[in-house]
């Protein structure tokens, strides 16, 4: 076995997105793509030499060849440890937990997420660094500018590791060590939450739930802690295998793609509880009988409830929610006299907020909720969350979440998104609506007045580093907004986000349909940008 040098030329298109480098799978099965996005990743950490790498993924088609790729390679760069999750499998949480775990340099995630998986779809990269969380923007761009310029990368001629057996192995003279993918994050779990009050509850026969593992990583991890450790009956977790395309599904949590469980939610005996969770386990959904709840609400729910849970009941130090995320959390923030911050759309930027401890627990409109236990959005963790919650006030969620609303008003929430849209078009949309912010303030939209226009310039209040063109602001002098973004996460044309949100001190007084609350709003957005005439589309694709 020796060190093989490959000689490489660069590929243009290897910036990452919002959460690493998503492509089709057959861009990923060009010449050198994938490896040289891996040594542009080795090339970025100050030595390889002795250090130990945790590798792992959602388990989508290309999983596997891929973790063969990087395994020949960490090795040829002269890593000492490689930790992979047995059969190629770890969550992002999870991937988050063992890196702190064990201490390591960093880890590599392979997951498109909630896109859909196979020999047509979507593959993807990214980097964690020894925080467990999404490497910095300082650091992607660094491995972007690295993919222009490589000449070549290091591998080795070993054969394929057996990556089923749990055990250690030698390529080079890195250890390979095999881990069972689940027991680490299972234990951390069982450190956070009651999970003595939640057996009782997931035990009582008159409490039905049921979790939608949607053919995605988590199905392992629900089965242990739900049905495992927590005794929730055989068969709550649904569709709890993992698949490489994901039953042929699209493995997002949201109510049109989780469509089975919503239907269970729904029907003439609706279960008490639903949830599910994406691709890579890091989204989720939580759903009350016939209701959903907004992420926006749930991570608000969760900040007023946190003192009901052991691993918070000493206190949260601070909330951090992404900028389009509705602004629930910020009353309830405000009422326990606790700093609120607002972030670019993408996770790591909560990273350093966590690190230097101003804030415990963060969230994003995208289906996203996490805390300083690791340093991913964390999909079951919200899930326990609420069951913990449930357990404790011994209510129905929908009853807490109608609570909730009554004691701090309702903020109404949706999004809409227009997926596939020409890029040039959808730039086009954007600039020109750029170009007219200065001038927007006073400006009338129906009954609306526009109160002020930004592009969300972000500066992290810990390393100063600045974030520009974050997404197009328009606020409304009744306080209500409009946020417009280009998603950094598709991977065929472009993807506009548009997000509309507005209080409301009586919740009972409107509409309970977002849709007819913001009404006036999704109007305004048309008229203001021109989405229709741009997009040639007269309705989203997606509404959330
Ligand atoms: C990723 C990021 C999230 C972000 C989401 C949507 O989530 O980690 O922070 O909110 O993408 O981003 P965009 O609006 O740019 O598509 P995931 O679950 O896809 O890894």
């Amino acid at each position: 076995m020796s060190i093989i040098t490959v000689a490489t030329s660069t590929y243009d298109d290897q910036r990452p997105g919002t959460s690493g480098l998503r492509k089709k799978v057959v861009v990923f099965q060009q010449p050198h793509y994938l490896e040289n996005f891996v040594q542009a990743i080795f090339n970025s950490i100050e030595t390889c030499q002795g250090q130990t790498l945790v590798v792992g993924g959602d388990g989508r088609y290309y999983n596997r060849q891929a973790i063969q790729t990087i395994i020949r390679m960490a090795a040829a760069n002269g890593f000492a440890k490689l930790i992979i999750g047995q059969g190629g499998i770890l969550s992002t949480p999870a991937v988050s937990c063992v890196i702190r775990k064990y201490q390591t340099i960093g880890g590599i995630v392979l997951s498109a997420s909630h896109n859909p998986g196979g020999p047509d779809e979507d593959f993807g990269i990214k980097f964690n660094g020894s925080n467990g969380g999404p490497a910095t923007e300082k650091v992607t761009e660094a491995i972007f500018a690295t993919t222009k310029s490589l000449e070549h990368y290091l591998s080795c001629d070993s054969a394929d590791v057996d990556l089923d057996t749990i055990g250690s192995t030698q390529v080079l003279n890195t250890e390979i060590s095999i881990i069972d993918p689940v027991s680490d994050y299972a234990d951390l779990m069982e450190e956070l939450f009651d999970f003595e009050k939640m057996r009782s509850l997931l035990s009582n026969r008159r409490f039905k739930m049921c979790f939608d593992a949607m053919h995605a990583v988590t199905g392992p991890y629900a089965i242990e802690i739900l049905e495992k450790r927590l005794g929730a009956p055989e068969g709550t977790v649904m569709n709890g295998v993992p698949s490489e395309n994901f039953g042929g599904g699209h493995p997002d949590p949201n109510l049109v793609h989780a469509h089975e469980l919503v239907e269970r939610m729904n029907g003439t005996e609706p279960l008490a509880f639903g949830a599910a969770s994406d691709g890579d386990g890091d989204r989720n959904m939580v759903l009350g009988s016939g209701f959903y709840i907004n992420p926006c609400d749930s991570l608000a729910l969760l900040l007023d409830n946190a003192h009901l849970v052991p691993a918070y009941k000493e206190g949260v130090a601070g909330v951090a929610r992404s900028m389009p995320t509705g602004r629930a959390v910020d009353r309830v923030a405000a009422a326990l006299e606790i700093p609120c911050y607002e972030t670019p759309t993408g996770w790591k930027f909560f990273g350093n907020l966590m690190d230097a401890g101003k804030i415990t627990l963060c969230g994003e409109e995208s289906f996203g909720t996490g805390s300083s236990h690791v340093r991913e959005k964390d999909g079951l963790w919200a899930v326990l969350f609420w069951l913990n919650i449930v357990a404790e006030r011994n209510q129905p969620a929908r009853t807490i979440v109608r609570e909730h609303w009554s004691k701090y008003g309702r903020d109404y929430f949706s999004r809409h998104d227009y997926e596939n849209v020409d890029s040039a078009k959808a730039s086009e949309m954007i600039e020109q609506l750029r170009t007219k912010l200065s001038t927007m303030a006073g400006q009338q939209v129906g009954d609306l007045t526009v109160e002020s226009a930004d592009d969300y310039h972000y500066i992290d209040p810990i390393d100063g580093s600045e974030s520009a063109k974050q997404g197009i602001r328009i606020l409304f002098t009744d306080g209500s907004r409009i946020v417009m973004r280009l998603s950094g996460t598709g991977t065929s044309g472009a993807t506009l986000r548009v997000y509309f949100d507005r209080y409301e001190g009586d919740p009972f007084h409107v509409s309970h349909d977002p849709q007819k609350a913001l009404a006036d709003l999704i109007i305004a957005a048309d008229q203001l940008a021109g989405i229709s005439a741009f997009t040639g589309r007269q309705k989203p694709d997606v509404i959330t």
